[in-house]
């Protein structure tokens, strides 16, 4: 291929890895790409704790190293094998990359070459192409489609697989509807996480926070985080519900398995019915709009009931059960089970199986939500995703510690970059009125 003088050349020259470090301080790998016109693609893959058991498997060299957790075979496997692949291709046809990486891996789970060397090297390809368009990353996504600011689903307590199961439930968020904007909805936000934090404080229970910033949930019951939750949104002084409302990630698949559900903070083992009957009561009770993962990924049956009963109300978001998979979410739309889908670039391992994931959900009516894990880096590329492919919403953990803060602080800036064309998606995001 000959390239004019002035165009790009965006066939792929060099690709290499290198490990670093994400936010628990675990070896993660970063990808570049070096196209031939110059032009530079960066990302990093980032870790989940509580996975589910079809995501796309992480590459990691096991033994007592580094608790085993290091990737210098997936580093090398990026280095040698899959650049080997690439090079030469264009890194403009994301989809023949991410197809070509997926035949060479050869597994159903990308096991063989990582899902993190995999989905490292598909984003750092998507980086370079839009770099060799001298555009934000946003903007190539975009593609001349409408965009919007996500509306953010901040979390405020942190618990179960990322606070050493101090409480049951993982995730006690909140959700700006009142906001205008993104601005207004992390100023809203950062009154109610300071609200949250003094009223710890004041009773005693502030001890630092978990994985994704949130407070260190030091309750006595799932339930008296809800409370405190409602009293930091007054405290903020806004309306429960109206300005800012709650969003939970109940990460049943944690403490649930066979339609058993061990609540450590609950007395008794609940069966499906039960935990279902539960969360309804904290839906009647507490100004609740999103709820994620409410039964385990293995729990069918209970999705389905628990979509049956609450669909019509509160957004019921598919993230273990779903692990941003087209043929997961197309099946489950067919049930129906859930009404949102998680999108999470390193569950599905490609860009572009996480771009086929939202627009099964969008072919399913459904809302989308793009996605954090409990391990990040200093990596903001899924802000861009979610703005460029208008997803509607975005889910990085916290609003402390800069690896989520460095998320938010990309949406100000893109907000800002849109000038008077910034649309800010708000409450109107929601799979429900
Ligand atoms: C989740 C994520 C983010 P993890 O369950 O939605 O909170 O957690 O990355 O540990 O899977
Ligand atoms: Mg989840």
């Amino acid at each position: 291929m000959l390239t004019a003088p002035g165009q790009t050349d965006t066939r792929i020259a060099q690709l290499r890895a290198r490990r670093v470090w994400d936010s628990r301080g675990r070896p993660t790998l970063e990808a570049e790409v070096t196209l031939a016109d110059g032009s530079t693609g960066r990302a990093m893959a980032p870790a989940g704790a509580s996975r589910g058991s079809r995501e796309a498997l992480e590459l990691r060299d096991g033994g007592t190293r580094l608790g085993g957790l290091d990737v210098t075979l997936a580093v090398a496997g990026v280095n040698g094998e899959i650049a080997a692949l690439l090079r030469g291709m264009d890194a403009a046809d994301q989809a023949g990359i991410d197809a070509a990486m997926i035949a060479r891996d050869g597994t159903p789970a990308k096991a063989r070459l990582g899902g993190n060397a995999i989905v490292a090297t598909s984003l750092a390809v998507l980086q370079a192409a839009a770099a060799a368009r001298g555009l934000p990353l946003w903007q190539h996504l975009a593609a001349g489609d409408p965009v919007s600011l996500p509306l953010p689903e901040i979390q405020i307590f942190g618990g179960g697989a990322h606070a050493g199961r101090r409480v049951d439930i993982q995730d006690f968020m909140v959700m700006p509807l009142g906001a205008a904007s993104f601005a207004q909805a992390l100023e809203m936000t950062a009154e109610v996480y300071g609200a949250a934090g003094a009223l710890m404080q004041a009773a005693g229970k502030r001890q630092g926070v978990a994985d994704e910033g949130g407070y260190w949930p030091v309750f006595a019951a799932n339930d008296e985080a809800l409370g405190m939750l409602v009293r930091a949104i007054e405290h903020a002084g806004l309306h429960p519900g109206r300005d800012m409302a709650i969003s939970l990630d109940i990460a049943a698949s944690e403490f649930g398995e066979g339609g058993r559900y061990r609540l450590g903070l609950e007395t008794r083992e609940l069966d499906t019915a039960q935990l279902i009957d539960l969360l309804g009561g904290w839906l009647d009770a507490y100004p609740i709009v999103s709820i994620e993962d409410p039964l385990a990924e293995d729990d069918e049956a209970g999705m389905v009931e628990f979509t049956r009963r609450f669909g019509h109300r509160v957004q019921i978001i598919g993230d273990d059960y779903l692990v941003t998979a087209a043929a997961r979410i197309d099946h489950a739309a067919a049930l129906p089970a859930c009404n949102c889908a998680l999108i999470k670039p390193n569950q599905a391992g490609t860009v572009s199986e996480t771009r086929a994931a939202l627009a099964a959900a969008r072919r399913a009516g459904w809302a989308t939500v793009i996605s954090a894990r409990s391990g990040e880096t200093e990596d903001v590329a899924i802000a861009h995703l979610a703005v460029g492919w208008n997803a509607g919403q975005l889910k990085v953990g916290s609003f402390a510690r800069s690896e989520r803060m460095a998320k938010w602080n990309e949406c100000l800036r893109i907000e800002e970059a849109l000038g008077a064309r910034a649309r800010f998606a708000g409450r109107a995001a929601l799979a429900i009125d």
